[in-house]
């Protein structure tokens, strides 16, 4: 039998690759960073961090199944948004020799494209985490050929894998609905979208519907429910965003399979439209117009006012893969900037950026004193660490008591808070705080865990 690898992470050596990599990940979250030289702690550190992104053993899938699987459990019971969307990891002006990688959507810069999912809580908006993603490289080769019907469909087809998985590993959640925006417009999607899920996608075609009309043109002679007041996100930084006043319709609208459609799919699906527009524009702004496919119904609901701003309210939890991007990326982990340059290594490096990403902001959202539980957020290991310490972290007063439900998400972040130095006076503890304290505290858990196994491999 081979040798099991063994890395040398942080504080802790003679790690066996599973425990590398949750150790590596904690370490990401825990320094804001990608430098492995930064993550691996000391030199050692570094060289075991390459090692463990250059092992054959380490794919992003096993990463990614981990991540999954823990993303599901939190899932369970509750009602679900995974929104899923593409980004792309650009290398522009950062040309080491990276090798391995594709064009990226310029069609020239070396760079690779990322399709993930995140699981969303539909009623309090909190993020749990990543669902699944899958990371790949566009053939280089001219334009046209990458245009190509086939690859079109290669990467449409990403959009119902994932709805796939979502459906597999979520099926305890009590009530899934899978998002995504234009690209999510894929008629072969509305046909096979599996059981019991729903789906809420951003139109991008002007499609013919079975009674010859065009469904932008369908609502014409429909009646408005009424108006509501909706949040234009920032279009660029810098840009404050403002409130729009809309006005919404919906109704049911039967699609007709595009002309190149796949021979086995039904003819026609029939699904609920919907049209937000913006009625008075401030001077110089474009009207907002959204249009959005759903499988969820509104006509004959009790209130269908209701029912169709629910669906605007849940697409626009799309947000929340858009911030789980911007912290892989240029606002956090700043992973276009990474000095790794071979593909498969790049590729390990993405997949622990984005669950990274994703823990991160959870963290963050904690702060906020949250009933939900702390298992959205930690593994089973850090809550255990946190349960043997957090009362030694308690002081005589009150004021210096964990107040909150043992188990909670609340409850955790104040035992972090406090591991990075928080003195129960001055609030709230800042993000360095929390990132110290949850450094501290991966840091107990792992070496817990790592002792915990090496005692078993004592037990003959
Ligand atoms: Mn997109």
């Amino acid at each position: 039998m081979a040798a099991e690898e063994q890395f040398h992470i942080g504080y802790f050596g003679d790690l066996r690759r599973e425990q590398a990599g949750a150790i590596l990940l904690e370490r990401v979250v825990a320094t804001g960073s990608l430098v492995l030289r930064k993550v691996g702690g000391d030199r050692a550190g570094e060289l075991s961090a390459h090692r463990f992104l250059g092992s054959p053993h380490v794919t992003p899938e096993e990463i990614l199944d981990t991540a999954g699987r823990r993303t599901a459990a939190a899932c369970a019971g509750r009602r679900i948004v995974a929104a899923q969307d593409t980004t792309e990891i650009n290398f522009k002006g950062r040309h080491l020799r990276r090798e391995g990688l594709g064009p990226a959507g310029d069609g020239e810069t070396p760079g690779f494209f990322c399709h993930a999912m995140v699981a969303i809580d539909a009623d309090d908006e909190a993020l749990l985490g990543v669902v699944d993603a899958r990371i790949w490289t566009r053939s280089p080769g001219p334009v046209a050929a990458r245009r190509s019907r086939d690859i079109e469909d290669k990467e449409s087809f990403r959009w119902l894998e994932a709805s796939m998985t979502a459906s597999d590993l979520l099926s305890t959640a009590a009530q899934l609905i899978v998002l995504g925006d234009r690209e999510f417009d894929i008629y072969s999607q509305f046909v096979r979208i599996p059981p019991g899920v729903h789906l809420i996608a951003r139109a991008a075609h002007n499609r013919r519907l079975a009674d010859d009309e065009r469904l932008f043109d369908a609502p014409s002679d429909w009646r408005d429910f009424g108006t509501m007041d909706v949040r234009v996100p920032p279009a660029r930084p810098g840009d404050p965003g403002r409130i729009a006043h809309v006005r919404v319709r919906a109704g049911r609208v039967c699609i007709v399979k595009p002309r190149h459609g796949a021979k086995t799919d039904p003819k026609t699906v029939t699904l609920t439209y919907l049209e937000v527009s913006e009625i008075k524009p401030p001077k110089g702004k474009t009207a907002i117009t959204w249009r959005l496919l759903t499988t969820l119904p509104v006509a004959g609901e009790p209130d269908e006012f209701a029912a169709a701003q629910e669906i605007v309210r849940l697409y626009r939890l799309r947000w929340r893969i858009e911030q789980v991007f911007r912290a892989m990326k240029s606002d956090g982990l700043r992973l276009e900037e990474t000095q790794v340059t071979q593909a498969a290594r790049l590729f390990n490096l993405a997949a622990i950026a984005l669950v990274a990403a994703a823990r991160t902001i959870q963290l963050v959202d904690a702060r906020d004193g949250s009933r939900r539980p702390a298992s959205d957020v930690a593994d089973q290991a850090v809550i255990a660490a946190a349960e043997a310490i957090g009362p030694t972290l308690e002081g005589k007063t009150a004021r210096q008591k964990n107040p909150h439900e043992r188990g909670s998400l609340a409850w955790l972040c104040w035992i972090i808070a406090r591991l990075g130095g928080w003195n129960c006076y001055y609030k709230p503890p800042g993000p360095k705080t929390i990132r110290a304290g949850w450094n501290e505290l991966a840091a107990m858990a792992a070496g817990y865990a790592v002792a915990m196994a090496q005692q078993d491999v004592r037990i003959p």
